[in-house]
């Protein structure tokens, strides 16, 4: 049995170690990241079984990555390294101030040779739930949006819920060809996790409730509004809450918060706990997330996650 299936593409991230234009920076390290990925790894520390599609570049960083997520417990059994297409990299650059932005090196990205022809049945029967976002589809957009469509179906047919996080990079697309792609999408979503400005460029507002009401008109079933250091909102049957935010012990790094949240908020829903529960959980898990460097390496093991909310006693030696 399979928890959670994730789709999407993974780079070297390479992070500055001096802050400032990247012009003049000379030394990185070398770290993972992937919006999807990131998510497979947070649910495999909390400890669900957690498989992860992609393709790799038959090069030294694909079989990092692939080393990588595989000991990380994730089912690697359907990740490929192909020849010809190089692993996509992306850097990052951090100013004085802390703000940041990000350079991709992935317009030829090992996952443009997946195809829909290769997702079957068989690879989705026992399996609960699919988490998808916006940014595999970005990437080489006409084909991966119809992959992510086979995905749909085939999980629609095996009655597995479906999570979906918009994380529109418009760094890879327009908000045009965003709003029009992942609309369609939205008839099959059980689980919106969104942050509030593609929540905007999704519905056309970022009035929390307009936005649930327009949810509901697509019979998503549960909304997560993701507020950053604001706390979430979340909607599930009648009610609507609004979570107030977790205090990280400190913030170094925000990447990758997001999709701490997602993976807490996925746990929680499959585990059918209450919606307040669920959302303070992933708050928590988000938190937690920002005060470690990386996009990926503070995402918390079940026991970590159970200390912060003082649920379990933390031994130090
Ligand atoms: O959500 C964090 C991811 O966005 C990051 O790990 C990598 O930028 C990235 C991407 O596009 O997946």
């Amino acid at each position: 049995m399979v928890d959670v299936l994730t789709i999407g593409d993974a780079m070297v991230s390479l992070n500055p170690q001096a802050k400032g234009p990247l012009r003049f920076v000379s030394t990185f390290e070398r770290k993972v990241g992937g919006a999807e990925l990131n998510v497979a790894i947070g649910c495999s520390r909390l400890g669900l079984h957690t498989k992860w599609f992609s393709r790799l570049g038959q090069d030294e960083f694909g079989r990092y990555i692939l080393n990588f997520v595989r000991g990380e417990g994730i089912d690697v059994s359907h990740v490929k390294l192909v020849e010809g297409y190089p692993t996509s990299v992306y850097f990052k650059e951090i100013m004085e101030d802390g703000s940041g932005s990000t350079f991709y090196y992935r317009s030829n990205s090992p996952t443009s040779t997946l195809t829909e022809e290769e997702l079957d049945e068989s690879q989705f029967v026992g399996t609960k739930l699919l988490h998808i976002t916006g940014v595999f589809p970005a990437i080489d957009s006409k084909k991966n949006i119809n992959v992510i469509k086979k995905a749909i179906i085939l999980a629609k047919e095996q009655k597995m819920l479906i999570s979906f996080d918009p994380n529109i990079r418009l760094k890879l697309w327009s908000k045009e060809d965003a709003k029009a792609a992942l609309t369609e999408f939205l008839p099959y979503v059980d689980i919106l996790l969104t942050g509030l400005d593609e929540a905007e460029m999704l519905f056309g507002t970022n009035d929390p409730k307009t936005i649930i009401a327009e949810c509901k008109q697509f019979g998503i079933s549960y909304v997560a509004i993701k507020l950053g250091d604001k706390g979430a909102i979340g909607f599930y049957g009648n009610e609507y809450l609004e979570s107030p935010p977790v205090a990280p012990k400190k913030v170094v790094d925000t990447v990758g918060a997001g999709d701490g949240f997602d993976a807490g908020f996925i746990y929680g829903v499959l585990n059918q706990w209450p919606l307040e529960k669920t959302l303070h959980f992933a708050n928590t898990i988000g938190s937690m997330v920002v005060s470690v460097t990386g996009d990926n390496e503070g995402l918390p093991y079940l026991d970590d996650v159970l200390v912060q909310l003082g649920e379990k006693e933390f031994i130090e030696r």
